[in-house]
Parts: C-alpha cells; structure tokens; sequence
C-alpha cells in the first residue's frame, strides 16, 4: 500500500489545493479511509476560502492565456496526459480501489476510461467544427464558431473518482477551458494523485499555473463558493438527484450553465424472447459491480411474468455464488461499500422493502469477522417489489435488485420502466426484433441510455453519458458533448460593399 500511495506522489498529510502549484492551506484535516479495512490512508489539508480566492484568480488568469492556444496544441497536452495514465495505471486503478472500495478490475476498467477519452479529447482537439450556411443576402457569407467559454467547475462523486474528472476537463482542456475540481470528500487521494499526474504534463509543456485546479475542502463553504462564483460559465456535477436540484437552482439565479448527471433507477426488461444465459451475467455485473453504487447500476428487473420464477431461480443461484471481500484480491467480486452510511442506507432501503410487502429473495446481511472489520460488507440482495413501491421509486446507491413482475406486451413492461421519476439508462433482453424497435422508438424508453441484450452499466466513452428527468438533462463524454464545453458564436460578413438588411427591409435614409 505505502508503495502505491509512493508512486503516486500521495504523502501521510497532503495539501487540498492546486493551481498546478500547491497551495498552502488553512483548512481543516481530512482523513480518507480504506472502505476496505477501515485504515486511515493519508490525510488531506483542506483549502478554505482564502485560498479559493487564489486558485480562482489564477484559473481566471491562466483562461486569457490558454484560449489563445491552437486547439490541436492543447489536444497535444490531453494526448500526454493520456501517455502518464497509461504509465500510472496499475497504481492509480490500485488506489481508487483501495479508497472506495470497487475491485481492482474495475479500478482499472476505470483509468482505461480516463485513457479513451484522453485519446477521444486528441483527435477531437482537431474537430471542432462550426457549420457554414448560405446568406440570403448577396456577397454575404455566414457561419459559425466555437470559442472557449471560461473556467468550468467540475463537482464529482466518490464512486468514479477519477473517470468523471477526465471526461470532464480532457473536453474542457481541448475546447480552451481551465478546470477547477472539487472532489468527493470521501475520494480525496485519487484526486490528488490525478492533480499531481496532469502537473507533470502541464509543467513539461509550459502551460500556465490555472489551467487544471482543485480543490478539497467543504461543500459549505469552497463547494458553494464555487457553485455561486459569477466567473464559472459552467458546473458540471455528478451526483444525487437532491444535490442537483440545490445546485441547479443556485446556478439558474446567476443564469450559469450545468451539466448535472444525477440519480439513476435503471431497469432491466426481460421478455419472453430473451436469451437468458446472456441476461443473466449481464444482470449480476449490473447490479453487484462497484457493490451496486454506479449511477447506471441495474435496480430494476421487469421481468414476463412467463418467465418470472426461472429468472428468479437462477439470479439467486449466480448471486450464491459471488466472492465478496477485499476487492484487491482476485477473483473477488464485490468489495465493501463506500462507508458504513451506505450500509445504513441499504438497511432502512430493504426495511421500507418489507414494509410496503416486497418480499427478500437474498442478501443484505452485513458481513462480520475476519476480514470484514470495517463494516462495509455486505451480501448482495434481490427482492420482489411492485414498481409503485415509495422505496422502489428511490435510487438506494446499493446492490439491491428489485424484481418487478410484468404481464402483457412490451409496451406494458415500458410503462413501468419508464415509470419511476429519474431517467438515466436501460436496457431490453429480447431476440424480438419488434420488441427492441419499440423499446428504442420514441414510444420506448425515456433514458439517456437504452441497450439491447446488453447492461445497464458500462457505457462506452464514444457516446454522450447521462440522462433525462431528475437525472438531470447533462450529458459528458463523447459524441458531440464537446459542444457544452464552448461558446458559439453566429457570424455573418458582408463584402458587397453595398448596405443590405435582411427579411428584405428597407431602410433608406
Ligand atoms: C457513474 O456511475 O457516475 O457506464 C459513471 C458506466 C461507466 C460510468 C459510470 N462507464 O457504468
């Protein structure tokens, strides 16, 4: 362990704030602990305000200099970045696991993200093109450009530590931007450890101090700061449904832009038509991968009630069979939760469960005894709930699988997948041509994300991430999303030499 926080650069106390230089700071210690064992892994020096103050005057500085790089100049600094998370992916993957406790396959599963869409963010760095039209006027030429839009905030969430901040700011780097991060509290090391990976690059090509911060210090004080700061044209923020609306509406007062992805109830159909030796791996890494707590994480199964008690039976047999316990072992599949707050929140989750007459077909018990000392462990669940359910409408950020009987066509099982109030991803199992065409048309599922024979989770960085209703409207990563990143601007030019109002107006004087 002592050698992975060492490559990393991590030390016993480590400082919360950086423009690229670190900063000082005055804050409180933060100490982040190992879901894993309960061990305090380093501490954090969190910024206040003061140095708030100076991590935004530098960013605002380093903008005016950094949106008069070439784009593809900038896309070269993303591509290196890129060469560091190839060199430091074995350690930084072994840290998010060990600070929030997914397995390491997926810890690495995680930094390959970073490293696609850092080769993503490259090769859009020389395509971000603006779209030329023909003027209704005479010897006119119109068309439009993109230009940097400021300092972006970027707010993330302790489950992606670190993938989250690179679709982020390697779009932001490439569209001119400067980034100001604020990690999870509960993520602070593998923060750091990125801050430190994208100064190496930074420092080497002589960007300026301000173009990628942080800063770890408290969501009431540096988090709002940040969020009402007038200078930040846009927050992007991963996390709660709650916490969305809170920021959504700071922001809106001060008309600022946001990219929120938040809550998740992601659902899973399965019709008479599927396949179910694909349904049902797909189904258990959907919903025990990262112990149930991705924002696409498989919470619902909507299941043909012809086919309802198999899927049952063999769900519950491939869950008997799931090794649980320290994620940096392999062939463990399901590590701890983030902290024992989870644990309570999955407990009164299955409480509300069984009072609104669900019934628990497995798990949720908290493991005890060797090994399970921190108090995070616990067995993955599946119970059987009706959709209207108060508890099943809620995302619990935890691996318990509800299973939702349904009867008639797809249409009827869309109905309640589309039923809950957030609108993140989902997926239909189903060999039925006709089925899969309803399920993706517009009379199909409501999500941001909808797949065929394939999870809820694990997207892909090519295409645009997140989601509709109370997930937030945002979406970060591929495609087009760059797009959210810029300003356009509409430009028309008149080499006519004469005076020429449009819609035909004249105006003689
Ligand atoms: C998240 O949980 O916030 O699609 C992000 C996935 C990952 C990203 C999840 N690529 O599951």
């Amino acid at each position: 362990m002592k050698d992975i926080l060492a490559k990393l650069g991590i030390e016993d106390v480590n400082q919360g704030a950086s423009t690229g230089s670190w900063l000082d700071c005055k804050g409180t210690l933060l100490e982040s602990v190992s879901p894993i064992d309960g061990q305090v892994l380093a501490r954090i020096q969190q910024c206040e305000m003061g140095e708030y103050a100076q991590v935004m005057d530098t960013a605002a500085k380093a903008f005016q200099e950094w949106r008069m790089w070439p784009a593809p100049k900038r896309g070269e600094i993303v591509r290196q970045l890129g060469e560091e998370l190839r060199a430091h992916k074995e350690e930084l993957a072994a840290l998010v696991t060990m600070e929030m406790g997914k397995i390491l396959q997926e810890g690495r599963g995680e930094v390959q993200e970073m490293i696609d869409i850092c080769d993503f963010a490259t090769g859009m760095s020389r395509q971000l093109y603006g779209l030329t039209t023909h003027s209704e006027r005479a010897r006119h030429r119109m068309f439009e450009q993109w230009h940097p839009l400021g300092i972006i905030g970027v707010i993330t969430a302790f489950n992606f530590p670190v993938a989250v901040w690179s679709w982020n700011t390697t779009l932001a780097l490439i569209c001119g931007d400067v980034v100001v991060w604020k990690p999870s509290s509960k993520t602070p090391l593998t923060a750091v450890a990125c801050q430190k990976i994208a100064e190496k690059v930074l420092k080497r090509n002589g960007v300026p101090d301000g173009v990628c911060s942080l800063i770890i210090g408290k969501g009431s004080s540096v988090g709002d700061a940040l969020v009402r700061d007038a200078r930040v044209p846009l927050i992007s923020a991963t996390g709660s449904t709650p916490m969305g609306k809170r920021l959504a509406a700071i922001v809106g007062e001060r008309l600022g832009r946001t990219i929120l992805e938040l809550g998740g109830n992601n659902a899973i159909i399965v019709t008479p038509n599927a396949d179910l030796s694909l349904a049902i791996p797909n189904i258990a890494f959907g919903a025990i991968g990262t112990a149930g707590q991705r924002c696409t994480s498989t919470r619902r199964i909507i299941v043909h009630e012809s086919i309802h008690d198999t899927l049952v039976e063999k769900l519950a047999a491939a869950y008997k069979t799931v090794s649980i316990g320290d994620p940096l072992q392999d062939g463990v599949l399901m590590g701890p939760l983030v902290d024992q707050g989870a644990v309570k929140d999955l407990q009164n989750a299955i409480v509300k469960v069984k009072a609104e007459g669900g019934t628990m077909v497995c798990g949720g018990e908290v493991l005890s005894g060797p090994g399970y000392e921190s108090g995070c462990y616990v067995t993955p669940s599946i119970a059987l709930v009706k959709n209207e359910y108060e508890i099943v409408q809620e995302e619990t950020f935890a691996p318990l699988l509800y299973i939702i009987k349904y009867s008639g066509s797809v249409e009827d099982a869309i109905a309640l997948q589309n039923g809950v109030p957030q609108g993140l991803s989902s997926s239909i199992f189903t060999n039925h041509f006709i089925e899969s065409e309803t399920f993706l048309s517009a009379m199909g599922s409501d999500c941001g994300i909808a797949n065929v024979n394939l999870g809820t989770s694990g997207a892909e960085i090519g295409l645009a991430f997140g989601g509709e209703k109370d997930t937030g409207g945002g979406r970060e990563s591929g495609s087009d999303v760059w797009k959210c990143y810029m300003r356009r601007q509409s430009n028309t030019l008149n080499w006519s030499g004469k005076v020429a109002l449009a819609q035909g107006i004249s105006f003689d004087m």
